[in-house]
């Protein structure tokens, strides 16, 4: 994969794609709400993920399930920051904010992060793009149909993968616009972001389109509901429906996995790595 710029970082895959582990530090998130009673708590499960081989660490103080309640700066701020600034300068891996507001990204950014993961795209906050612009940090721009609010009610689409495809060049060119550099730009389809089961199925099986904006592909399918809808499994038995997922959306071309298993994850990315290298070396 190309690699990616994030603040003073360049971040490329040797062996395997990056993972990315989940630090969901909310009440109310879809699969690990309500999980760490304190700070301290998030802050020590940080340094296991970073212990079992996440390259990225993503902090969330938002919750963007289907339905979820809007969180005030203020809360998002007292959720987030104190993680961020326990782990700068000691955690091994990467610190990414996973937020769509301009000054928890500010906050997190000047306390040591270096990558915002904002599942608007840029769009939900005019600051959000000048600032990804001014301090250099990796951006992941995600492709979401409607809001967390309203996106799963009924979600349409002619063409899928040719309408996401779309929408992240077009969020790509934007950024650009305002001056942020294509090295520091990752894109993402946004499974379970206003899509049904077969959008969702589609864009994994067409990754290789997204790949051919010429930046990295980040995928987000840990846990998540079409994982349950395809085995029947509640969202804390869907392990393995995910760790299939992700070799599939590695052999399609993934090159960053967000993940709230690390270190199951990180072994399925490296065997189904190799195997997409054995498959590009074609026929033995
Ligand atoms: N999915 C979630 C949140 N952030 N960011 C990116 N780039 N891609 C994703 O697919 C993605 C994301 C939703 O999952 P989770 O964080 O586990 O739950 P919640 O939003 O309820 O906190």
């Amino acid at each position: 994969m190309a690699s990616w710029t994030c603040c003073d970082r360049t971040l490329t895959p040797d062996a395997r794609p990056l993972v990315m582990g989940i630090l969901n530090v909310t009440p109310d998130s879809f699969s690990d709400g309500g999980r760490f009673a304190d700070a301290g708590d998030a802050v020590e499960c940080a340094f296991r993920m970073a212990e079992e081989g996440a390259d990225i660490v993503d902090i969330g103080g938002e919750s963007t399930r289907p339905g979820a309640a809007p969180v005030a700066v203020e809360d998002e701020l007292r959720r987030v920051l104190p993680a961020v600034e326990a782990l700068a300068g000691r955690c091994r891996a990467a610190l990414s904010i996973d937020t769509r507001k301009a000054a928890v990204a500010k906050a997190a950014l000047e306390a040591g992060a270096h990558i915002v993961n904002d599942v608007s795209a840029l769009r939900h906050d005019p600051d959000m793009l000048p600032l990804v612009a001014a301090t250099g940090a990796g951006v992941i721009l995600m492709h979401m149909q409607g809001t967390p609010a309203t996106m799963q009610t009924a979600p349409r689409y002619d063409h899928v993968v040719a309408e996401v495809a779309a929408f992240l060049n077009e969020r790509m060119q934007a950024a650009a616009a305002g001056g942020v550099a294509l090295e520091q730009m990752a894109v993402d389809p946004g499974i379970g972001f206003g899509k049904t089961l077969e959008h969702n199925l589609l864009l994994l099986r067409h990754l290789a389109v997204l790949s051919k904006l010429g930046r990295p592909v980040a995928v987000g399918l840990s846990r998540k509901r079409f994982l349950g809808a395809l085995t029947g499994r509640e969202v804390d038995e869907r392990l393995a429906a995910g760790l299939a997922g992700l070799t599939a959306a590695v052999l399609h071309g993934a090159s960053i996995l967000r993940v709230h298993d690390v270190a199951a994850s990180v072994d399925a990315a490296r065997v189904a790595a190799a195997m997409a290298g054995a498959a590009e070396g074609g026929a033995a």
